[in-house]
């Protein structure tokens, strides 16, 4: 696990510019969350702007959390600026599922984008793997096997799949990660999934397979998420705690607390 902890450093090392076209709930939480994580964020979500800031940016996120037609357009616009300039995509699919406008937006992004991971619920990519999705706003309540869920979404939309929960599954459909970090609190929170999405597309920059890079980050976000916990005493103290973790937690303690199993040739 020592290769998956360093890459934190790399991280910080390396300071990337991440372009967020995300949802009005969890912008700030996005901001702060990446600044304390050591890279730079942007939030650019005019259709005017969109795709030249994506192509001055190291990475790009798009969140349909609170979508509109013309964010629609502005991520589409993005997108294919970042497939031109071949930087990362994350596509975090809020609330996919839910609504028949957020279905088809979702399905209509992995159309026009070259995706390069999808990061959700196990609710939403039941949904985007064309199985019978339980999403209660923006939240999940799918009550399924979530591997061969993320499996069948990455093998069918062919693209890495994180789906979070109480364990992460990792996967390309072909190999992969079992992730046990995380705690409870990360739930009673707004955006912790939303920056966990933004927090893959920095460790995405620092040039390693989709897979190992995104295992590099939810390790890291569970592992902080479990250190905030122990000093807190609910939502409130436990956010500002995981910020501060996320600023503190380097390498060398990361590596004694990853929990992380790995499965080859599914
Ligand atoms: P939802 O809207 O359903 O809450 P989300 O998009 O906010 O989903 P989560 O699935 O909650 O995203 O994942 C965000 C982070 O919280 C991940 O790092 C995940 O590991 C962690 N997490 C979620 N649920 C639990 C849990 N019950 N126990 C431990 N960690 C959890
Ligand atoms: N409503 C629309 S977007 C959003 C809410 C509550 C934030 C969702 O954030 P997350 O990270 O999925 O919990
Ligand atoms: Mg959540
Ligand atoms: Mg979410």
């Amino acid at each position: 696990m020592s290769e998956i902890a360093s890459l934190i450093t790399k991280v910080r090392e390396r300071q990337p510019l991440i372009h967020n076209i995300t949802n009005n709930v969890v912008t700030n939480f996005t901001a702060n969350g990446l600044l304390s994580l050591g890279v730079s964020p942007v939030m650019a979500n005019a259709r005017e702007e969109a795709a030249d800031m994506a192509s001055v940016a190291d990475a790009l996120v798009l969140n349909i959390g609170t979508l509109t037609t013309p964010q629609v357009e502005a991520m589409i616009s993005a997108g294919k600026a970042a497939n031109e300039k071949g930087i990362p995509v994350v596509f975090d699919p809020v609330g996919a599922g839910a609504t028949p406008f957020r279905n088809k937006t979702a399905l209509h992004i992995l159309e026009q984008v070259n995706v390069s991971l999808i990061r959700g619920n196990a609710g939403e990519i039941a949904y985007l793997a064309g199985a019978d999705a339980k999403v209660k706003g923006v939240d999940s309540s799918f009550q399924g096997n979530n591997q061969e869920i993320a499996i069948k979404a990455a093998r069918q939309l062919g693209t890495a799949v994180v789906l979070t929960g109480e364990e992460d599954v990792i996967t390309n459909g072909d190999s992969l990660y079992l992730g046990k970090n995380g705690h409870q609190l990360q739930t009673r929170v707004t955006g912790a999934g939303c920056l966990l999405s933004s927090v893959i597309a920095a460790f995405l920059t620092v040039k390693e397979t989709e897979l190992k890079a995104a295992a590099g980050a939810v390790s890291f976000y569970g592992a902080a998420a479990e250190i905030a916990a122990d000093s807190s005493k609910g939502p409130g103290s436990f956010q500002t705690a995981f910020l501060d973790t996320i600023y503190h937690l380097n390498e060398k303690e990361l590596q004694g607390k990853i929990k992380l199993s790995y499965f080859n040739h599914l």
